[in-house]
């Protein structure tokens, strides 16, 4: 143990003058203090630029500066005074690069130059960017098929650059477009598409003020979306009854303290968030939701006509009878058994559902990451269905997603899986056939350049070396690659796991001036509004990412898309805006509404109880609760975030609201399963994971900590533990990775060295 590792019991609550202590830090370590401030200044407001952190919407009249300490984080790690440029990649072989940590790589600060990897010094050299694109115009031209080249996408690109790119990729040919959506949020995709036609969230932030309850299942809000504190809290005010469904007790969801208004944060201790906190077992959510419907409806026979809505019900969905007799038929002792909470608990929670009006159900990869993640999540839109919760004020589904603009990204365009429509007005839009094969999400990205079956790998932002599942058998994957591209503002680990060539372009960061040009994003809850940053870019060699690709396209295209006018759109994305609006409806007029506070809503059918489903229904879907039992010895591992990381980007290594400091190699159990392994608190161990693919997976020296979670359960760091989760362990049906319900065992290290990845 190091001298700064800590563990401790946090008693305050999430926010209040820690958060503020924590975000000084943070932006004095970056070393640019007035940088990071102008920013701050232009955060979020009508006429600056959108948080590069969460898709958690804005208000439509933001406070002067909508306070939020991981926001803070991710402007600061932007506007950093550090810089990895060329002087600094002289001094570095990629060898000696790759063997530093997640935090050390972009602790360096941000690209300067593009660079190219040079072999035979081993070391990243600066490349004129006209060279860098013929050098990717020249490598995909050499494929024996475009679809032996994958474009891989970040959720922070915007629209407009997001538009371009998948437009260049189906004038190449190819529909392989994964994203970090494939990891993420693809499972509620994936389920609300079945059951109610849109696969997008149906509410908006202003529903949020009338709900009667909210349940927030597999979230951890206060770190990962903390402006959501600030409505939850609002909503606990007006007596809104907030339901949460965690195995852990995450301190964000307990209490909270603005840290925008002196009264709470002088008075220490915060206002309470849940009025209702149940601990399931991992992945045991499927088995909650139907033991919930199950006591809804006992209720309704029991008091025939009040408690289901049946107008709803028989106007409106499908499937109502078949559902309910199979959720009735379900056994008490299954649903306790697999959930891990009692009948008891389940009665009280259902009861708050019952007794509310309008209520809205959030949730993120707490239940999207499970091989039932598509079930589980249809099993809410089960239950909002059975009373009329979806389209009515005040109610409805909210998968609160991850990146800043994942869902713009998908809106135009970045889908391996295009519909016919879209594809159909791509093709007239620009005067072209497009693909129309379905290309490789992210883990058949990985599956082929493994294979041998693709051999380009672009990647518009992101980390996909070190967001990826199975670390060890992905990066062996991408050095099997021709040629490795990465668009990127910082150094990071796919810079270190490359091709046999490999090119590093970097672009201008969300909160940097281009020319005087905005562009657009999409929030959680379907709003399209502009960004333009006013900081001066990080370096005068950077270029935008539209720029960039319109660079690779015109290298790569040459005559065969002269037709398309690439530099006219670099010059105004306002051109680039009026062809999305050609392909995609809801963008008409775009321009005129980004330019309204708060901008415009897409519009969402579900919404407005139009059924875009097969049955032109909302479809209740019943799906049985799945045995997770594990063999004897095993635990549920699941990957989550700390408070000092946005994805793969560390900003530090304390993790405050679970009182975890100075380390990120802890795995949390319960005291008991801590005991009967003859291990102790602070332990050093390593984990093995168990998959039917006779590979074995190890990750060394990791520190138990007893914890307050439930027995049979585990709880390690992403990305420090993807080493752990098998590729070909995915959730059926959207193919998203397992991270939250990997079976692991643990045994005393083998050698307890705790020098973190
Ligand atoms: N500061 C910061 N903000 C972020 C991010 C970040 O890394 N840092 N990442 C962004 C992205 S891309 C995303 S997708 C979101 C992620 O936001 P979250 O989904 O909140 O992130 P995770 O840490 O993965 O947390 C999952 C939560 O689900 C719980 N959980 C795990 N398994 C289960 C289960 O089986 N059942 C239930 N009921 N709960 C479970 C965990 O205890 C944890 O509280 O945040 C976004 N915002
Ligand atoms: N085990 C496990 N694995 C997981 C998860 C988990 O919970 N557990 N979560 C999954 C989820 S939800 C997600 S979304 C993925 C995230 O996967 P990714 O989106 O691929 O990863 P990030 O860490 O968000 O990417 C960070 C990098 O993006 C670059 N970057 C930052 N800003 C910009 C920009 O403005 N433009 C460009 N071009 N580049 C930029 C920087 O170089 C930075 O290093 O990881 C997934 N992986
Ligand atoms: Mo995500």
């Amino acid at each position: 143990m190091t001298d700064r590792e800590k563990i401790e019991a946090y008693d305050g609550p999430a926010g209040g003058m820690g958060a503020l202590a924590s975000s000084m830090r943070h932006v004095a370590r970056q070393g640019a203090p007035l940088r990071t401030t102008a920013a701050l200044l232009q955060l979020n407001q009508h006429a600056g630029f959108d948080c590069p952190g969460c898709a958690w919407p804005d208000p439509d009249e933001p406070a002067t500066f909508e306070f939020c300490e991981n926001g803070i984080k991710a402007v600061a790690a932007e506007a950093t005074g550090r810089r990895a440029d060329p002087e600094f990649f002289a001094r570095h072989t990629v060898t000696e690069l790759a063997a530093q940590t997640d935090f050390e790589l972009e602790d360096h600060g941000r690209l300067t130059h593009p660079m190219r990897y040079d072999a035979a010094s081993d070391k990243y050299l600066p490349v004129p960017w006209d060279e860098a694109f013929a050098t990717i115009g020249a490598a995909l031209r050499a494929l024996a098929s475009p679809d032996e080249a994958i474009f891989y996408t970040s959720g922070r690109t915007s629209n407009e650059a997001a538009f371009l790119y998948q437009l260049f990729g189906r004038l190449f040919g190819t529909n392989n477009f994964p994203d970090c959506s494939n990891m993420c949020h693809e499972s509620s995709g994936v389920a609300l598409k079945e059951s109610i036609g849109v696969g997008k969230g149906t509410v908006l932030l202003e529903d949020f003020a009338l709900a009667d309850a909210i349940f927030v299942i597999g979230q951890n809000p206060g770190t990962n979306h903390p402006r959501m504190l600030t409505t939850l809290q609002e909503a606990h005010r007006r007596g809104t009854k907030i339901v949460a469904i965690n195995p852990l007790k995450e301190r964000g969801l307990e209490r909270f303290a603005h840290p925008k208004k002196p009264l709470e944060l002088l008075g220490g201790t915060g206002t309470p968030i849940a009025t209702h906190y149940a601990q399931p077992l991992i992945g045991g959510d499927l088995a909650v939701l139907h033991g919930m419907a199950k006591v809804v409806l006992d209720a309704e026979e029991r008091a025939p006509g009040t408690v289901l809505d049946h107008a709803f019900i028989r106007g409106h969905t499908s499937g109502f009878d078949d559902y309910a007799a199979r959720v009735r038929a379900i056994d008490w002792a299954t649903i306790e058994r697999q959930s891990g909470l009692t009948r008891v608990q389940l009665e009280e929670l259902a009861g708050v559902y019952t007794a509310s009006q309008r209520v809205i159900v959030c949730w993120a990869m707490g239940l999207t990451q499970h091989k039932h993640a598509v079930p589980t999540i249809q099993a809410i839109a089960n239950l909002l269905l059975l009373r009329g919760n979806i389209g009515r004020p005040g109610g409805g589904a909210c998968p609160v997603r991850g990146h800043s603009n994942v869902q713009g990204d998908r809106t135009v365009g970045i889908t391996e899986k295009p519909a016919a429509e879209f594809l159909d007005r791509l093709g007239a839009a620009f005067a072209f056939e497009p693909p129309r094969a379905h290309g490789l999400d992210t883990v058949g990205a990985i599956e082929a350049m493994a294979e041998g079956r693709a051999r380009v790998f672009v990647s518009m932002g992101g980390n996909f070396a070190a967001a990826t599942p199975d670390a060890e058998y992905t990066w062996a994957a991408l050095r099997r690659c021709h040629l490795t591209v990465q668009i990127a503002t910082k150094l990071n680990r796919s810079h270190v796991v490359h091709g046999r060539e490999a090119l590093l372009l970097p672009c201008l960061s969300r909160s940097e001036r281009d020319g005087n040009q905005r562009v657009t994003v999409e929030d959680s809850m379907s709003m399209v509004h502009g960004s333009s940053g006013r900081n001066a870019p990080a370096s005068p060699h950077l270029l935008s990412e539209p720029a960039i690709v319109a660079g690779i396209a015109k290298a790569t295209l040459g005559a065969r898309a002269s037709h398309v006018p690439w530099d006219d759109f670099v010059a105004d994305y306002a051109r680039i805006r009026a062809k999305i609006a050609e392909v995609i409806p809801a963008f008409a007029d775009s321009e005129a509404r980004i330019r309204r506070p708060g901008g415009f809503h897409l519009g969402n059918t579900a919404r407005d109880r139009q059924w875009d489903t097969p049955t032109g229904k909302a479809n209740f879907l019943f799906h049985a609760i799945p045995d997770l039992t594990l063999p004897d010895g095993q635990l549920r591992l699941m990957t989550i975030r700390s408070h000092d990381q946005y994805n793969t980007t560390i900003y530090g290594h304390d993790d405050r609201y679970r009182g975890i400091y100075g380390t990120r190699r802890v795995i949390l159990m319960h005291a008991d399963d801590v005991a009967t392994r003859g291990l102790a608190d602070g332990d050093v161990v390593d984990i093995a994971s168990h998959f039917d693919d006779g590979r074995s997976r190890v990750a060394r020296a990791f520190r138990v900590v007893a914890y307050d979670i439930p027995r049979g359960c585990a709880a390690a760091y992403f990305p420090e533990a993807n080493v752990l989760v098998p590729v070909g362990a995915v959730a059926d049906g959207s193919r998203t990775p397992v991270s939250k319900f990997v079976p692991v065992s643990v045994a005393r290290a083998a050698q307890p060295v705790l020098r973190e990845r």
